[in-house]
């Protein structure tokens, strides 16, 4: 979203940083004061005991009194075998003054528990001690005083800790600690041209670690949406050598992981993963938290957005470009300036006179339109949600009761209170369309600003005093705010047409928001150094559950220079959510033939790209991962984030299915046919994947109309099978099958299904890529075939 000086109280503010983050506007662990307290707690001082004449010890559980020798408290301490190899830890005050609150959207459901005597819970392989908790812990208790909770763990053996999105930082954690790094810090926070190489807090929370070693991995989640800020104590930080000198010498590496949570207030709810490689951990994540369900297919494709496109014929003229020009695009998105005066879900009655007829052009060509809805809501009497919202309450309220008022895009705003189920039944009904006059079914959301953002508030949001429905502080719930909000617009989207999956971006997050939104790294630069540092950051976001996330192309402030662009485009993959640049059309021919070229290809990788997307929903796998997620046991890959596994497409043994006649938008290319990339490994076999469905409905889920289908290439054989006993009714089918790195002497090719019989096929090499072409197979992809090299 954008910060163009657009308020004069802000503008001040603004002028004096315009080219880096204003650190001043930001705490750090020294300025907050529970950051500080907690982070000076010695391992000796624990004012803990653990009263083991309570021990009650059950078949999944272990339950026991620990009493604090300092104040007049006591705690329940639990201990719980969850489903999945996965372990429940929590600290709870047995007769609380106020109760504490746990977050109420990250977990899918309440966790099963498990029978740890039939063996579910297995201890993680090689080392017992994959984990330990240190009751080095702080528990603060004073009624509305100080709240505070921490939590020490260390994970022996651990070479490498990575998770704790959001940060703008590299994919493995460093240390921080006194006198060096700040802690990383979880709290929301709208923080405009943030600086890359650093822990300073961004939009969105997911307190996950895993700690990794060659030889196992195991992770925590710490279930709490306060303000937080987590050590890490990696104690060979970044010394690859000296581990890899304990392997080869045999003797036993002393690297341990280190990681300290300290929450301001919350439960102390912690879950941890038993692995044991990086991909269970992150399976266990999944379980918990789930996954993003599949998206339509046109989200994979390009988006054009930019603050901000003026009226109609703005659109109208910017759609036709593209179209001159031969670049594909899919989705147009509109900024705040839509609306009238700054009032969401209204449109400008000068500007954006007809958005009916606007949006009906847009999908005849095959495009669909995203607009901006914020949290902030207008002060202006006569504002129809304005006057809802006082008059039954909606807002949140000051601590004493009264309406909060904070400053925000339409100058004096107030903020719905998501907590509330009244507010999520009424917001939800305002997507419906005859609330939202002028939409169809083809607008979509961005949900920005949810932070929540308030340019006069503390770190540039809202106070941690302010009050939420069930008497909950923002302080508590703050980090899950950005939630909640997606939350009520996914759920008003469902209720505008349930059987079109929603789309919407978001820039606030938390753990769970993978469920219901895909996500953008916000308002980054245009500079080098945050094109590599998206790399690192989706990464991270994707090991945490939320693999739907893309940065701004060409970054949003600054104007990139033209090199700096061509590359962003040209290693433009799912991560870029939209475009925030001059229209592409816009640059010299030769620069527009470079983009058209990156564009292609990835239209042409839409299908490779929906297929993973889907394999997620199914295993929880996330869409892009990094190379120490593949190589658990190659210590080489442990700090490389600027390769993520897709890039490597071609590596030798895959099978790619892509769909290569250029086209306008994914629209038009349906019916398209398919061309097989079969990349060789050294044994001369490899594999892949295919998922189809009508890519865009719930038909996939409620009446199994998809198809999966498996290629294998083995013993000059290309063969192709239905994965699930499903069916689509779909029309395509395959062109052509290019293998790279063939083997030599082919001659003909025979086409072997039922409909077809067997038909012989031409064959040719390409010497100068080293391919060789099957013309032709013509077989539907309905349809088990055998495609046999002579
Ligand atoms: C990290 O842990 C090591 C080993 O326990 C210790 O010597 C070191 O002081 C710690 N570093 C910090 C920054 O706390
Ligand atoms: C819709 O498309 C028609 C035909 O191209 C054009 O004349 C008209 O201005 C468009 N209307 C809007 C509101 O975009
Ligand atoms: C992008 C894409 O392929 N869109 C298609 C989705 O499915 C509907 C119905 O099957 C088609 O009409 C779209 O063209």
């Amino acid at each position: 979203m954008a910060l163009l000086l657009r308020y004069t109280p802000f503008l001040l503010y603004v002028i004096g940083s315009i080219l880096a983050v204003d650190k001043n506007a930001f705490k750090s662990c020294e300025q907050s004061s529970f950051c500080r307290r907690l982070r000076d707690v010695k391992a000796g001082e624990s004012k803990y005991e653990l009263d083991l004449a309570s021990l009650q010890i059950s078949e999944n559980s272990v339950e026991a009194k620990l009493i604090n020798t300092e104040v007049e408290a006591q705690f329940k301490f639990s201990l719980t075998a969850i489903a999945g190899n996965i372990f429940r830890l929590q600290v709870d005050e047995v007769n609380p003054l106020y109760p504490r609150y746990r977050p109420q959207y990250a977990l899918k459901a309440e966790p099963q528990v498990a029978n740890a005597l039939e063996g579910e819970v297995q201890p993680a392989n090689e080392d017992p001690g994959a984990w330990e908790e240190n009751f080095k812990s702080h528990h603060d208790s004073k009624p509305k005083g100080p709240s505070a909770v921490g939590l020490d763990i260390t994970f022996p053996g651990a070479l490498r800790a990575y998770g704790l999105p959001e940060h703008a930082d590299q994919l493995a954690l460093r240390t921080t600690g006194s006198g060096g790094l700040d802690p990383y810090r979880l709290y929301n926070l709208d923080v405009f041209e943030y600086e890359v190489e650093s822990t300073m807090a961004l939009y969105g929370a997911v307190p996950v670690v895993y700690a990794h070693s060659p030889k196992y991995t195991v992770g925590v989640f710490w279930h709490n949406a306060a303000e937080t800020w987590v050590d890490i104590n990696n104690s060979k930080d970044g010394n690859v050598m000296s581990s890899l000198v304990n392997l080869v010498s045999g003797s036993k590496s002393e690297n341990s992981v280190e990681a300290h949570f300290m929450s301001e207030s919350g439960v102390m709810d912690l879950f941890v993963f038993m692995g044991p490689k990086p991909k269970d951990v992150v399976r266990q994540y999944a379980s918990l938290t789930g996954v993003a369900p599949l998206p339509q297919y046109f989200t994979l494709a390009y988006h054009q957005c930019r603050w901000n496109y003026n009226d109609e014929d703005d659109v109208t003229s910017v759609v036709e470009n593209f179209d001159i020009h031969d670049l594909p695009v899919d989705i147009i998105w509109l900024d705040i300036e839509y609306t009238d005066g700054k009032k969401y879900f209204t449109w400008d009655p000068i500007k954006f006179a007809h958005p009916d007829v606007m949006i009906n052009n847009l999908t005849a060509s095959g495009r669909k339109l995203v607009v901006i809805i914020d949290p902030h809501i207008k002060r202006e009497s006569g504002y129809f949600l304005h006057e809802d919202a006082l008059a039954n309450g909606y807002y949140v309220k000051n601590k004493d009761g009264s309406v909060y008022e904070g400053w925000c895009w339409p100058g004096s705003s107030s903020y719905l209170d998501f907590y509330d189920p009244k507010v999520v039944e009424y917001y939800k009904d305002l997507y419906s369309l005859d609330k939202f006059k002028g939409t169809t079914n083809d607008v979509y959301i961005w949900n920005d600003m949810n932070e929540p953002s308030v340019f006069n508030g503390p770190e540039v949001t809202m106070p941690k005093d302010c009050l939420h429905y069930g008497g909950w502080e923002h302080r508590d719930v703050h980090n899950e705010y950005a939630l909640a909000h997606t939350v009520g617009t996914f759920q008003g989207l469902l209720h505008r047409s349930s059987n079109k999956r929603p789309f919407i971006l978001t820039r606030g997050h938390f753990a769970g928001s993978q469920r219901y939104v895909a996500m953008w790294t916000g308002d980054n630069a245009a500079d080098w150094s945050h094109l590599a540092v998206s790399y690192p950051m989706c990464l991270s976001e994707a090991l945490g559950g939320i693999s739907f996330c893309g940065a701004d192309v060409g970054g949003f402030f600054n104007n990139p220079d033209v090199e700096l662009l061509q590359r962003w485009y040209q290693l433009d993959d799912i991560r870029s959510v939209k475009s925030n640049v001059e229209e592409p059309y816009l640059f010299s021919e030769d620069v527009r033939n470079r983009i058209r070229t990156a564009l292609r290809l990835r239209y042409a990788h839409l299908p490779l790209w929906y297929t993973l997307f889907w394999e997620h929903e199914s295993t929880g796998d996330p869409v892009i991962r990094p190379l120490f997620y593949q190589y658990p046991s190659d210590e080489n890959v442990f700090d490389i984030d600027n390769e993520v596994l897709i890039l490597a497409f071609y590596r030798g043994g895959s099978i790619i299915p892509r769909k290569d006649r250029p086209r306008r938008a994914s629209s038009v290319m349906h019916n398209d046919p398919f061309t097989l990339y079969i990349a060789l490994d050294s044994k001369k076999s490899a594999s892949g994947t295919l998922y189809i469905d009508d890519n865009e409905s719930y038909e996939y889920k409620n009446s199994n109309k998809y198809i999966y289908v498996h290629f294998t290439f083995e013993d000059n054989s290309l063969i192709s099978n239905l994965i699930d006993k499903t069916d689509f009714p779909t029309k395509e089918w395959i062109e052509r099958v290019i293998i790279l790195g063939p083997p030599s002497d082919i001659t003909s090719a025979k086409l072997t299904s039922k409909s077809l019989g067997t038909v012989t096929l031409e064959t040719y090499y390409d010497g100068e890529q080293k391919s060789l072409t099957i013309r032709k197979p013509g077989v539907s992809v309905r349809e088990p075939f055998t495609i046999k090299l002579f």
